[in-house]
């Protein structure tokens, strides 16, 4: 079983285009896919209706609040419906992710990886279209998280295309609980990656080519607010002690 969560906000033409490609992508395996429209005032979650097929669900929150809790939302549904070696996939809804990837994600946690990320900084990796302050964020939240925690495998910490095996993220959702999210606003990808590094996954990446030259609106992130985030969460990870069963 394949699972797919999709956080969305805000992302009624984006995934007009997106989820026909997806659909298309993940229509030989048994699959199930989750969007999360988050308080949305476009026609997101009617959009996901039409186009996210038979095997589609649209988990909805009435106000916006915010990517901590729609990937919340998406990743325990998901974790619900999946068993321990099945796979769950998260990517953006915005269509610069492209789902054609999705095979080379599966094949790798099929050979044993607990955890993949579609990586724009690994060897066949691009940035398409992406503004220069962007391009360092993301380049400088790779190099200052891999120096205070240096994940084998990973060189993108940042980025929201990651494919998990589902019992390895129960794992971590069943220790953290709540404080799975504690960052607001962005940061809450590297929280994720970070709190469930901890379990000592085996991680690999993909190449990414990020098609942002396709991005139809302007981008959620609220850069200064990730900077802070990205920071803080050096600030508190680094006290944190790994969980005993790791330890031991
Ligand atoms: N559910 C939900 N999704 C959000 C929210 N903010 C952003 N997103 C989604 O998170 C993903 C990342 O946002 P995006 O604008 O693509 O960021 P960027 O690609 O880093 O510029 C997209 O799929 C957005 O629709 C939110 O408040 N709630
Ligand atoms: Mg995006």
């Amino acid at each position: 079983m394949l699972c797919v969560v999709l956080p969305a906000y805000n992302e009624e033409a984006a995934l007009r285009k997106l989820l026909p490609r997806l659909v298309e992508v993940v229509k030989d395996y048994p699959y199930k896919i989750f969007v999360i429209d988050d308080g949305s005032t476009d026609q997101t979650a009617a959009v996901a209706e039409l186009f996210a097929g038979n095997c589609g669900t649209v988990l909805g929150h009435k106000c916006n609040r915010g990517l901590g809790e729609a990937l919340r939302t998406g990743l325990l549904a998901a974790i619900g419906q999946t068993q321990y070696d099945d796979v769950i996939v998260t990517l953006d809804s915005d269509d610069t992710h492209p789902p054609e990837i999705i095979p080379a994600m599966l094949e790798k946690i099929q050979s044993g990886l607990d955890l993949v990320v579609a990586s724009r900084f690994t060897s066949g990796g691009q940035e398409v279209g992406l503004h220069m302050h962007r391009k360092v964020l993301s380049h400088g939240a790779g190099w200052i998280m891999g120096t205070f925690f240096p994940l084998p495998g990973i060189r993108d910490y940042s980025s929201g295309f990651r494919a998990y095996r589902a019992g390895f993220l129960a794992k971590g959702f069943a220790y953290y609980g709540a404080q799975m999210f504690e960052s607001s606003g962005f940061a809450v990808m590297v929280e994720l990656l970070l709190k469930l590094s901890m379990f000592k996954p085996r991680c690999g990446e993909v190449p990414l080519v990020l098609r942002y030259d396709r991005k139809l609106g302007k981008s959620k992130m609220p850069v200064a607010r990730t900077i802070v985030g990205y920071l803080s969460l050096i600030v508190k990870l680094r006290k944190v002690t790994p969980p005993a069963e790791v330890e031991a």
